[in-house]
């Protein structure tokens, strides 16, 4: 196992509305009592903790009341931001928590658009869903809950870019759904950088040194 110098650093901001689950993600993450649970978070509160080869960053963040963003507190709109800068540097995600089971109707898709763009314009492009209260799937499988769903949350699976991901907060001693979690987020980020590594190069009128023809730019739709 890498040494915590070595590992790779990933850096999550958890979001999303009253009770979605957040804290409880945060500590099942972190395998640690971090966060509160069951009070509601007032403030963004960061904890960072070694674990399988990756240097894991977790910002649990105040919730949004399922509201349009202009009818929320100035206070919890300025505190989002501020888990933002809390962060620092470098690439991270938004994982935006909804427990399985609960509706998600048009109220809570216009919440979750306009309080996850106060993150940016680009906030999509690092955004996955991670659904908690994954011991309430019953026996079907993800795939299909999301494919049998109405078409909010549909459209919010679809924004994310189609990544995902259930946790079991009353599992907390499974790790292979935390580990699978902190993979997908790590291709998330490596895909990131391929992308801006293989962004061609703004036309200057100079040729390429090595006179090479320029790779195609892929598709931007995972
Ligand atoms: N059954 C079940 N309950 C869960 C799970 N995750 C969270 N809960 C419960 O959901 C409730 C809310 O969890 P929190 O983690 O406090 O949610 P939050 O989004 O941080 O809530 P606020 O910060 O208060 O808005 C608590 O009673 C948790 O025990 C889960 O995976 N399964
Ligand atoms: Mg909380």
């Amino acid at each position: 196992m890498a040494s915590a110098s070595e590992s790779e650093h990933l850096k999550i901001i958890l979001l999303g509305g009253r009770w979605a689950g957040k804290s409880s993600c945060g500590n099942t993450i972190l395998h640690k009592d971090v966060f509160s649970i069951g009070a509601q978070t007032e403030v963004c509160v960061m904890e960072t903790k070694s674990f399988a080869g990756f240097q894991v960053t977790v910002v649990d963040t105040p919730s949004w009341n399922w509201v349009s963003a202009e009818d929320s507190s100035e206070e919890l709109k300025q505190e989002l931001k501020r888990g933002l800068e809390m962060i620092g540097e470098g690439a991270h995600v938004f994982l935006m928590v909804y427990p399985l089971g609960a509706p998600f109707i048009e109220r809570h898709k216009i919440a979750v658009q306009e309080h996850l763009e106060l993150m940016g314009a680009d906030v999509w492009e690092h955004t996955m869903v991670l659904f908690s209260r994954g011991d309430w799937l019953g026996k079907g499988t993800i795939e299909q809950r999301i494919e049998g769903a109405n078409k909010e949350l549909k459209w919010l699976v679809e924004r994310c870019k189609n990544r995902y991901h259930v946790l079991n907060n009353k599992s907390r001693g499974d790790e292979f759904q935390v580990i699978e979690l902190l993979q997908k987020i790590k291709q998330m980020i490596s895909q990131k950088r391929k992308w801006s590594k293989t962004e061609p190069p703004e036309f200057t009128g100079e040729t390429s040194s090595a006179g090479a023809p320029e790779e195609p730019s892929p598709k931007r739709n995972k």
